[in-house]
């Protein structure tokens, strides 16, 4: 951590001792522990088993939970001290909590929620918002923002919460720690109170891959064996589209690290939204009676919108009549939401089922999906955005596409921008939570290695900065020329050449796109830049000689075609093209 760690160990250290402070930078309250926590306790593992038997799997690590498991003999809050005050206590403890610790795990405590779990700023009306450790005047997310906050400021090594509509993902991704989602149903939420049970999942928290992975291994009742080879990385295109910080920040480091560990043939590009168009009909149906005008445009705007409606009508079934009967003091913003009345329940059920059919056949065969988690940095505390309907629409519409499929999905830090988390997910089919752990394990070392370089070029000056940009759109511009998308790839290499026009291979590269389009005289020009910026480019003098073959100038041609021969003495393509030429020629 940089700078905001000093004033961070100051706050820590005046916040264990109990005291509560107002910080003259803030003008903000920390509470005890970052405000994260409800409620202490201890629920202890069993002892050790004696050797020579293997110690227990999660044996030494603490965890914190989310106020809506039930812990036996005590009361969840459901982030609304309403909600304990009209329960009885909890007979038994959720298998999930119990199964954690039977392996060897200690439960140290309950962590805040937003107000019934509804929200997604991490905020709550009767708890406060728990303070974000890696950005102080940021939110940090929710609704397990609790959790969130305990793990990333080291209180606890794992955390439990619950992610219905991106519960666990966003408040991971503003914290800049690990965040799980499992498949829809994957882990049992008996004990759990429910909030939109078609989107509802038990997901967890943690610092360390290692970590994330013995914990997912443990709840999902996973066996070692060995893991599968990525088969492709598909990069959502539009996703990192939305994301407001540039993109390349993002996107570059993960395709380097794919490159190094599995080789660039396996990374591709997707517009996610055309794919879904063109799969998902029931939501083109309830796009031409959105009221929403945004959404009617974009398919990933209305699949957020979908889905919101659906938290909303579900959450209304569970909850309305506790609701009328208590009058809880609760966020307005749940009371004004379950009001509205404009519920088409059975449109949200078969997009449901649609996304799951489209995401599992574009992932099956151990393939990833790469989306940005949020849209950028985490909203400053109190800042209007947080409650803006297009902050909202925007951000659910990401965390829709595996909340509405069902699929599990990872949020991976990637270090810092501006002072603040950023971070990427991989999504995984319905049922790949083992890929998913394994890939997040593997790659996790190699992601945090490439985000070096790229931090350390972006500090240094605006033309660095234009040619890491070019950099990165020649690397898509490749991805589109092996997909054989040659006006796409032509693209690409223009706006890359724009950024930087002293690369000799940006030209060389658009010069074998319009060689694939016909346009030969485009192709020559280009050959040429590039030959004057590299007068030894064999590949250039290669594709001007094919150019110029095409274009009837025999001459010239053979004339490149020798001379990259003298670049490249051994080199057959030029060989046979000299020998080919001078048969025509004589
Ligand atoms: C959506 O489309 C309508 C017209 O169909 C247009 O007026 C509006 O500006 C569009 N909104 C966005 C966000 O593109
Ligand atoms: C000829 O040279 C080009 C450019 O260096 C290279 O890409 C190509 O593979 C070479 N071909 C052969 C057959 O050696
Ligand atoms: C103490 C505290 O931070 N309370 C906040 C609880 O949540 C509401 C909004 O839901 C805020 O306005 C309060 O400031």
């Amino acid at each position: 951590m940089s700078s905001p760690s000093a004033n961070l160990w100051v706050l820590l250290g005046l916040g264990l001792a109990g005291v509560l402070l107002v910080t003259r930078s803030l003008r903000r309250v920390v509470k005890k522990d970052l405000g994260a926590f409800l409620e202490r306790l201890e629920l202890l593992p069993p002892p050790p088993p004696p050797p020579p038997k293997a110690p227990h799997p999660l044996s030494g690590l603490t965890f914190a939970v989310a106020d809506l498991f039930d812990i036996s003999e005590a009361i969840a809050s459901f982030g609304c001290p309403d909600w304990t005050a009209t329960h009885h206590p909890a007979t038994h403890t959720s298998p999930v909590i119990s199964t954690l610790v039977e392996n060897g795990a200690t439960c140290v405590g309950k962590t805040v929620i937003d107000d019934m779990a509804f929200g997604i700023s991490g905020d709550n009306k009767s708890f406060g918002m728990p303070t974000n450790p890696m950005a102080l005047d940021r939110i940090p997310g929710g609704s397990s923002s609790g959790s969130a906050v305990a793990v990333a400021a080291g209180f606890v090594d794992f955390a439990l919460g619950v992610d219905t509509v991106g519960g666990v993902r966003m408040p991971g991704a503003y914290c800049g720690v690990l965040g799980f989602r499992p498949s829809h149903s994957a882990v049992s939420n008996i004990g759990v109170i429910p909030v939109s049970p078609s989107l509802d999942t038990v997901g967890w928290f943690a610092k360390e891959p290692g970590v994330l992975h013995k914990v997912g291994y443990v709840l999902l009742q996973l066996s070692y064996t060995n893991s599968y080879q990525p088969r492709q990385f598909i990069m959502a295109e539009d996703c990192f589209d939305m994301v407001k910080i540039q993109s390349s920040r993002l996107t570059q480091v993960v395709v380097r690290s794919v490159e190094r560990l599995f080789g660039r043939q396996v990374l591709s590009n997707l517009n996610l939204g055309n794919y879904l168009a063109a799969k998902l009909s029931s939501l083109k149906e309830l796009q031409n009676e959105n009221k929403n005008a945004n959404a009617k445009n974009s398919t990933l705007l209305s699949l957020g919108s979908a889905m919101h409606e659906l938290q909303k009508l579900e959450f209304k079934d569970q909850h309305i009549m506790w609701i009328e009967a208590v009058k809880p003091t609760i966020d307005s913003y749940i009371l004004r939401s379950i009001l509205e009345e404009n519920f088409k329940s059975d449109f949200y059920q078969s997009i449901r089922h649609e996304m799951r059919e489209a995401l599992n056949s574009l992932l099956k065969d151990d393939k990833v999906l790469v989306i940005p988690t949020v849209l950028g940095l985490p909203p400053k505390l109190n800042s209007k955005e947080i409650s803006s309907d297009d902050y909202i629409l925007r951000t659910l519409s990401l965390s829709a596409i595996a909340s509405m499929s069902g699929c599990c999905q990872v949020t991976i830090p990637l270090g810092t921008y501006e002072k603040c988390p950023v971070s990427v997910s991989f999504i995984a089919r319905h049922g790949g939570d083992r890929f998913l752990l394994d890939i997040t394990q593997s790659l996790y070392t190699t992601l945090q290695e490439e985000i070096e370089p790229v931090i350390k070029s972006k500090t240094s000056s605006q033309q660095v900065n234009n040619d890491e940009a070019a950099e990165a759109a020649k690397e898509k511009g490749n991805i589109a020329y092996r997909e054989k998308q040659w006006p796409k790839a032509a693209s690409l290499y223009s706006e890359a050449i724009k950024l930087n026009g002293k690369k000799a291979a940006y030209y060389s590269n658009r010069a074998a796109a319009y060689l694939e389009l016909g346009s030969y005289r485009q192709a020559e020009t280009d050959c040429t830049n590039a030959i004057n910026l590299e007068p030894k480019n064999v590949k250039a003098y290669l594709r001007r000689g094919t150019a110029r073959e095409m274009l009837g100038y025999y001459k010239e041609a053979i004339d490149d075609f020798q001379y990259a021969l003298v670049l490249e003495p051994t080199n057959k393509t030029a060989n046979l093209a000299v020998n080919r030429l001078k048969k025509i020629f004589q």
